[in-house]
């Protein structure tokens, strides 16, 4: 039997952090969600699958748009027209409610609706038959395991396939990949975003979400292409994504310009690579130039400048999203929180009162005493000072880009 596996679609999840007025990206990032769907499709029909298995978190939400449901049957019916099978488990993201429903699913479409594990039986175009036991989300968490609910492999059939939405933690259903039966033939996951072959035997694997939605999305690998038979099993993974996340490393030479510096970074991040309909790049600048700071003080404007030009010179294909500045080797210390915390305290410093009674101390000391001296109303022009020469010193953990 030859079937595709994926779960955590995530439709109409937004793209976290991708802001652009240009309005074929807001197109495209509103599209592509949809689109991955419809490639899935495409997929499953070129490589003349059996079945495809959805495990959980089609939609982003419980309630997904009537628009997003449309859809969705539309392609789904693209497949019953090729006489393929899908099979669909609902997780805590989209857990069913059989009322959020406006369309009749297709007749090819087999789903798991209770809170309990049931077993589908599939009938093979070539005569084989393959029993699949799952169950899905009636609720936003499922606090205990689901294991022993699982029944032993079926005689009768000639594979047995397990769907598990879940992971170890205590309200997806927790469990551990190893106490799933073995005598099954696969077991698809769904809910771990990240792409995973847990074991050959049997085959169990989380095929991750097919398309990311936030930067720590970037090693999405797409869906799973399984073939099993009497021989054994083999897997491969088919990419569907419309949008692609990246991180991309740029060194500058110390020696640069500072009128090459806008140039060499267009350059670097206009890379070749990125074969996406849309790739987001994400910048991590390492360099020792001392001009870099220049990118650092002036960072909004020359973001803005190189997102518009790379957009327009990639053919709409690069949307620079953020770019961020480390220097290799520097006497800034690397702190482990954000400058958000700076500016925390500097709000705590900008109250008279705990300004007065942070700098009552200094004022004990004679030698720095004659030094000191403000009006009330510089208080604030002091803490924001202050905290751009602590801001100078470190290098925050939102700067390194991770
Ligand atoms: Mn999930």
């Amino acid at each position: 039997m030859r079937f595709i596996h994926t779960a955590d679609l995530h439709i109409d999840q937004p793209f976290s952090g991708v802001n652009s007025e240009q309005t074929y990206i807001q197109d495209l990032l509103k599209s592509s969600n949809q689109q991955v769907l419809a490639n899935i499709v495409d997929r499953c029909i070129e490589k003349k699958v059996d079945f495809l298995l959805i495990v959980g978190d089609t939609f982003h939400q419980v309630q997904s748009s009537i628009h997003t449901q449309k859809l969705m049957m539309e392609q789904f019916k693209r497949l019953e027209d090729e006489d393929i099978k899908v099979v669909l488990s609902f997780g805590n993201h989209d857990y069913y409610q059989a009322h959020r429903y406006w369309f009749e699913w297709p007749d090819n479409v087999i789903l798991f609706k209770k809170e309990e594990v049931q077993t589908k039986t599939i009938q093979l175009r070539n005569g084989e038959s393959v029993a699949i036991s799952g169950f899905s989300y009636e609720n936003r968490w499922i606090e205990k395991s689901m294991v022993s609910e699982f029944p032993s492999r079926n005689q009768e059939t000639t594979y047995h396939i397990g769907f598990y939405h879940g992971d170890q933690t205590s309200n997806y259903a927790p469990f551990t990949w190893s106490e799933l039966p073995s005598s099954y033939d696969y077991w698809a996951l769904g809910h771990i975003h990240k792409a995973e072959v847990l074991t050959d035997n049997p085959l169990t694997a989380y095929s991750g979400t097919p398309q990311g939605h936030t930067k720590k999305e970037d090693q999405a690998k797409g869906v799973l292409l399984v073939d099993i038979n009497s021989g054994g099993s083999d897997y491969g993974w088919l990419d569907v994504a419309n949008i692609k996340w990246h991180k991309s490393e740029i060194e500058i030479d110390e020696a640069l310009e500072k009128k090459e510096l806008l140039l060499v970074l267009e350059e670097k991040i206009n890379d070749s690579k990125y074969t996406h309909p849309l790739n987001i790049v994400d910048v991590n600048v390492t360099t020792t130039a001392e001009n870099a700071r220049d990118l650092l003080n002036e960072k909004e404007e020359i973001l803005l400048f190189l997102q518009e030009t790379i957009l327009k010179k990639s053919n709409h294909k690069i949307l620079l999203k953020d770019i961020a500045l480390r220097q290799s080797t520097s006497d800034k210390l690397i702190m482990g929180f954000e400058t958000t915390l700076i500016d925390d305290l500097g709000r705590k410093y900008k109250n008279k009162d705990n300004f007065k009674k942070t700098v009552n101390d200094l004022l004990q000391q004679p030698a720095i005493a004659k030094y000191l001296s403000w009006e009330e109303e510089d208080i604030t022009e002091r803490v924001d000072e202050s905290s751009q020469l602590i801001k100078d010193k470190m290098i925050f953990k939102n700067e390194v880009g991770q």
